[in-house]
């Protein structure tokens, strides 16, 4: 087990399994080498380490890694699928949680919900007045979701009940929903003036959202991320908004979590939340519990719940 997730939320992982924490070693790598040979899942409860074929190397007996979490650009599940090993993560149980959060930090970026609370707390509202009037709204904008997954339909289906338009950027076409589609990020950038980015960390998604994007999207332009920070050109967004090429951002994740460029900082117009998409207890409660529901199948012979498409399920 890679990380504390399941002990934080009191989810019982010792009963069903002999647990070897990573987290808590002194020295993990001496115990990667110890009890690697014997390990057959790998619990992916931490942030950011890499599972990778080095990694599946020390593990020869691995034939599980059951993700907590939906997104898992951590783990490189074509590697895992040459290897015959099942990758599981968490989708649906955090769909909800995460277009919440979605659309609370676009209504704190256009809103300037935290600026004006901190005006408020640091006694301003008495001392200087009114918080001003914001420049920006949610009302009139138009919306252009980057990936209509299930988190991106989930957005989409809020951002109706708020009246805005919506479309969306893919590499699909979706049967089930009417929305304006684009296959071109930069053409949908024109026709909307704020971006809520909810598309994977690929390989094809790193720096999607470019200058060009930034510059497309013009001087009202918004961009919220909710899904990995390398889906947006972390210094072309700076310098867009510094230049008030777009007008601010909201952002969920970032480059380098939790080590956050000091330039994002500075950024009076953009709101920052430290990756808290999902993290409300009943939704990472849910999210463990698929973990470990994942990691019984393997107990039990039985299919995993919920494979990442990579590496669909045919027999332990
Ligand atoms: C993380 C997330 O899983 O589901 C995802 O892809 O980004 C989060 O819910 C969470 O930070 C635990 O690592």
């Amino acid at each position: 087990m890679t990380g504390g997730l399941l002990d934080q939320l009191k989810l019982d992982v010792d009963s069903d399994f002999d647990v070897h924490r990573v987290s808590q070693a002194n020295d993990p790598e001496k115990l990667v080498d110890e009890v690697g040979g014997d390990v057959e899942i790998l619990c992916n409860t931490g942030h950011g380490l890499k599972i990778d074929g080095a990694l599946m190397d020390r593990l020869p007996k691995l034939k599980l890694i059951a993700n907590f979490g939906v997104g898992y650009d951590t783990i490189d599940a074509a590697e895992a699928s040459r290897r015959n090993i099942i990758v599981t993560n968490t989708p649906e149980v955090l769909s909800d949680e995460v277009a919440d959060t979605a659309l609370g930090l676009l209504l704190m970026t256009v809103r300037e919900l935290s600026a004006a609370e901190r005006w408020l707390r640091d006694g301003k509202w008495a001392s200087e007045g009114d918080y001003r009037l914001t420049p920006m709204s949610l009302q009139g904008r138009s919306i252009g979701i980057v990936g209509l997954g299930r988190i991106g339909k989930a957005i989409a289906h809020r951002c109706e009940a708020f009246g805005t338009p919506i479309s969306y950027f893919g590499r699909t076409k979706k049967s089930d929903v009417a929305y304006p589609f684009y296959t071109d990020i930069v053409e949908m950038a024109r026709a909307v003036d704020t971006l809520i980015v909810v598309t994977p960390g690929t390989a094809e998604t790193k720096n999607l959202i470019n200058q060009d994007v930034l510059e497309a999207l013009g001087s009202d332009g918004v961009v919220i991320n909710v899904a990995r920070g390398s889906v947006v050109d972390e210094n072309a967004l700076i310098t867009a908004i510094n230049s008030q090429t777009i007008a601010g951002a909201g952002l969920d994740v970032m480059w380098n979590e939790p080590n956050i460029n000091p330039e994002l900082m500075k950024l009076e117009n953009t709101v920052l939340l430290p990756h808290v998409g999902s993290a409300s207890l009943r939704t990472r409660r849910a999210m463990g519990q698929l973990v470990i529901d994942n990691m019984k199948a393997l107990k039990t012979g039985t299919a995993p719940l919920t494979p990442v498409p990579e590496t669909p399920f045919a027999e332990w």
